[in-house]
């Protein structure tokens, strides 16, 4: 797959956050701190395998998986819960399906333009969230 995901991106938008805590079942403390952030995604990319780290002033998250290869994915500092989570390519889109405790959960990446799209998906719930690249 010849798309690069790989850098440093800095969060520029993000729509319907407030939904996806919600139906995380983030409680209303965490959701008013949360909801101000302004996360940075560094994003290694070497051939299948990749690390996504989530970095915050109040909580980071480091996520590290290869394509096509189930692993556990525990949501520490998140919500907490234990996903069973794989990877693909589809299309030129980065998708994850985390099965586990909440229905249809998972997440998509793709690039588009100079800006990198990540749509975060908890039962009905979609987050939209838009990242440009650190200078
Ligand atoms: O990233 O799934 O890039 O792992 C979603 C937060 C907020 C903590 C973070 C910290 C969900 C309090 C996206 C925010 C809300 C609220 C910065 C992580 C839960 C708790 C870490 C994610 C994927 C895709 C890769």
């Amino acid at each position: 797959m010849s798309v690069s995901l790989g850098g440093t991106w800095n969060l520029v938008s993000n729509d319907n956050f407030e939904g996806y805590m919600v139906a995380l079942g983030i409680d209303f403390a965490t959701r008013k701190i949360a909801s101000k952030l302004k996360p940075q995604k560094v994003i290694k990319q070497e051939g299948d395998a990749f690390t996504i780290q989530t970095f915050s002033t109040f909580r980071n998250y480091e996520c590290s998986f290869k394509i096509g290869e189930e692993f556990k994915d525990v949501t520490k500092g998140l919500d907490n819960r234990t996903c069973q989570s794989v990877v693909n390519w589809i299309d030129d889109r980065l998708v994850c399906v985390q099965r586990g405790e909440k229905k249809n959960r998972g997440w998509t990446h793709w690039v588009e333009g100079d800006e990198l799209h990540l749509e975060l998906t908890c039962e009905d719930q979609v987050c939209k969230q838009v990242y440009k690249r650190a200078q």
